[in-house]
């Protein structure tokens, strides 16, 4: 009987770091398309206990999910791709308005207030997560924007 006890605490010993090294999506969110528009953008703040970093995107919405990092040289604003977004041990990675964001072209459908779009992340370790992004105002700041 004791030697059962020992294996099954092995087990869960070695099935733990699978479970530590998701990564923790909060406060997602799009932005309600303006007419006529077929692109879109999604922010959310990611967490990694681990350390991780976010390698790509992609939704049934939307052709195509990129990451891109806006950045003022001067006065013009302009948006770079970027190929994936570091998510340091325990540091709270935010993606919002301005900064780093997830860019969605060639929107299948109009991103509508009040409605939600599934996004599938996917991580360099950890296993790829689909979330629910509420879909806020056109011009949102926030989840409840
Ligand atoms: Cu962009």
């Amino acid at each position: 009987m004791k030697r059962l006890g020992m294996v099954a605490v092995c087990a869960a010993m070695f099935a733990a770091p699978a479970w530590a090294a998701s990564v923790v999506v909060t406060s997602a969110f799009a932005r309600a398309t303006l007419p006529g528009s077929d692109t879109g953008v999604v922010y959310m703040t990611l967490e990694s206990d681990t350390g991780d970093k976010l390698t790509g995107a992609s939704t049934p919405v939307a052709v195509s999910a990129m990451m891109h990092k806006t950045s003022m040289a001067g006065m013009v604003m302009s948006m770079d791709m970027v190929s994936a977004i570091d998510l340091p041990a325990g540091q709270k990675v935010v993606l919002q308005p301005d900064q780093l964001h997830i860019m969605l072209e060639g929107l299948r459908h109009p991103l509508v207030k009040g409605t939600t779009i599934p996004l599938q992340l996917i991580f360099a370790k950890s296993p790829a997560e689909t979330v629910t992004v509420p879909v806020a105002g056109f011009a949102a700041m926030t989840p409840g924007g």
